[in-house]
């Protein structure tokens, strides 16, 4: 419609500049419509028109992906780690010798207050009682558990010591089982010093192979199957 409403203004202005000669006037008796001059000024914009919208087209295509962003910062450090097996058991057996060692330190102080409690000490003897009366086998097998030996006096000091521990009659480690007459230690060796009372040893009635220590620190043969204070000696 607007192209066909402007045509004769198109065809008139053909005609007049090829004519040349004939002036604005002149055309406007053969034109209606008359296009003289230069152009004006380019109008305002004109509303936007009613017709109906468009329907929305598609998505467009996926952008390219964006740039790699800076690290982050560390995070916060983490709690330490168990050791692995083989660690684990190495510390724990150190552990335990550690212990061990603590122990024995414990168990020997013990003992010696123990014996100094008990015992009395002669030179490089330490004599230790129980105060039991037992056999004499069974003072032996009691000192040997305890790694020392039946009391033994070898001089006049140590059987002072034995008889202060004692106070009673008890077991020597002197017997003369193997051949009668003939004392020995029950460590091995003949006698090297001997308190005998008057008249004994005298092997009475059935024999007496043990010796015992009287109250008085004198020495008797006496009965094995008798019962008698146990004295055990240690080295001090
Ligand atoms: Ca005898
Ligand atoms: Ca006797």
């Amino acid at each position: 419609m607007l192209l066909l409403s402007l045509l004769p203004v198109i065809l008139c202005v053909v005609s007049v500049s090829s004519s040349g000669s004939q002036t604005c006037e002149d055309t406007l008796k053969t034109c209606s419509v008359i296009a003289c001059g230069r152009d004006g000024p380019k109008g305002e914009k004109g509303e936007p028109g009613q017709g109906l919208r468009g329907l929305q087209g598609p998505p467009g295509k996926l952008g390219p992906p964006g740039n790699v962003g800076m690290p982050g910062s560390p995070g916060p450090k983490g709690q330490k780690g168990d050791h692995g097996d083989n660690r684990a058991i190495e510390v724990k057996l150190a552990n335990m010798e550690a212990e061990i060692r603590i122990l024995k330190s414990k168990l020997e102080i013990t003992n010696k207050l123990h014996a100094f409690s008990m015992g009395k000490k002669s030179g490089k003897k330490l004599f230790v009682t129980n105060h039991e009366k037992m056999t004499f086998s069974k003072v032996k097998a009691l000192c040997t558990e305890l790694q020392g030996t039946v009391a033994i006096p070898r001089n006049a000091e140590e059987n002072k010591a034995i008889q202060e521990v004692a106070k009673g009659t008890a077991f020597l480690g002197i017997t003369d089982e193997v051949t009668e007459g003939q004392f020995m230690y029950v460590t091995g060796g003949r006698l090297t010093y001997s308190n005998w009372k008057k008249n004994e040893p005298n092997d009475y009635g059935s024999g007496e192979d043990c010796v015992t220590i009287l109250d008085n620190g004198l020495w008797n043969d006496g009965s094995c199957q008798s019962l008698h204070v146990a004295v055990c000696e240690f080295p001090a």
